[in-house]
């Protein structure tokens, strides 16, 4: 694997209405002038990176009909759809796409885009995240659809959606079989339900202090894919590192990661050898001061290195 070239393909998206707070759509823009994209040609000369841009979508011509607790419902749904056709045809190109948010609503249009060239059985996705983002409209204590992607690409929650014409191309053809959460410590009281209803696997915060994230890591991938065949999708939100490691973020939650958590929990997937797609979202750089906003950007970008190769003892081509 070494050996071969690692094709690689970048996509922003600077969206933050599926979140209350503003500023994660200044996230892609932040990254990429922090150097990212030579950052990410240093790690190893079998790297071939490819900036795709930022997703542009336009408002479907919609009737303006608003559904109950779906806040900015016209915006996330046309800016998934938008970016769906780009992970699209960055597979297309054999590039893995690496997907910066923008707020966790993203992860509609990114994992329904990598759906559409994956049999669905084919795939597992690790949800590393404070949240497990698996409410609906009925369900949100807020309307805000970052806390909702999960449940719109899973079958098992598609009858707990009432019909919404707005994303009606989002097929919720994953099953929750193929999913597991880490670094959970705030659900939400029917997601809580819904994970003892669905059975869902997830090793949260205190599964991590009684385990160590050695074991939980490679426990979780051999949960989703047991045989090592299948194409693994990782969703990355950042609050799901301590706000030591990253405070410049929408809902921070204490108690969480340490970036040498993240980074050895990233290390580990790399090493899995079966990572295909991948986001990195909610990094919020109008929130905190000059010092969060570095902090925060530098650990997003060492979670990222790693999950690409980056080697701490040095790397050798
Ligand atoms: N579970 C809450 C809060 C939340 C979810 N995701 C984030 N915050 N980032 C909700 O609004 O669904
Ligand atoms: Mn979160
Ligand atoms: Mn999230």
């Amino acid at each position: 694997r070494c050996l071969n070239t690692q094709k690689i393909g970048i996509i922003g998206v600077p969206f933050d209405k599926g979140a209350s707070k503003r500023g994660a759509d200044k996230g892609p823009k932040a990254l990429r002038e922090s150097g990212l994209i030579d950052e990410i040609k240093q790690i190893s000369s079998n790297i071939d990176v490819k900036d795709y841009g930022d997703v542009h979508y336009e408002l479907m011509s919609s009737n303006g009909r608003k559904i109950h607790n779906l806040n900015e419902l016209n915006h996330v749904a046309a800016c998934n759809r938008a970016l769906a056709e780009r992970i699209e045809e960055i597979l297309n190109d054999e590039r893995m796409p690496i997907t910066l948010g923008g707020c966790h609503s993203i992860a509609i249009g990114s994992i329904s885009g990598v759906v559409r060239k994956t049999a669905p059985d084919n795939m597992c996705v690790l949800w590393i995240d404070a949240h497990l983002d698996l409410n609906t409209n009925t369900t949100s204590p807020t309307g805000n659809m970052h806390g909702m992607p999960a449940s719109l690409i899973v079958k098992e929650l598609r009858s707990n959606w009432p019909f919404v014409p707005e994303l009606e191309w989002c097929k919720a053809e994953l099953s929750l079989k193929n999913f597991c959460w880490i670094g959970l410590r705030s659900i939400d009281y029917y997601e809580r339900l819904s994970m003892e209803k669905y059975g869902i696997k997830y090793f949260d915060m205190r599964d991590i202090d009684k385990m160590g994230i050695d074991k939980v890591t490679n426990a979780a991938i051999k949960h989703i894919n047991p045989n090592g065949d299948k194409k693994l999708h990782v969703s990355f939100d950042i609050d799901a590192l301590d706000p030591l490691f990253a405070n410049a973020t929408g809902t921070p939650v204490g108690g969480g990661l340490t970036l040498r958590e993240g980074i050895f929990l990233m290390e580990e997937v790399y090493k899995s050898g079966t990572l295909r797609s991948m986001d990195l979202v909610e990094v919020n750089p109008q929130l905190g001061d000059a010092r969060d906003v570095t902090n925060t950007i530098n650990s997003a970008k060492a979670i990222l290195y790693a999950a690409l190769g980056n080697n701490r003892s040095g790397n050798t081509s």
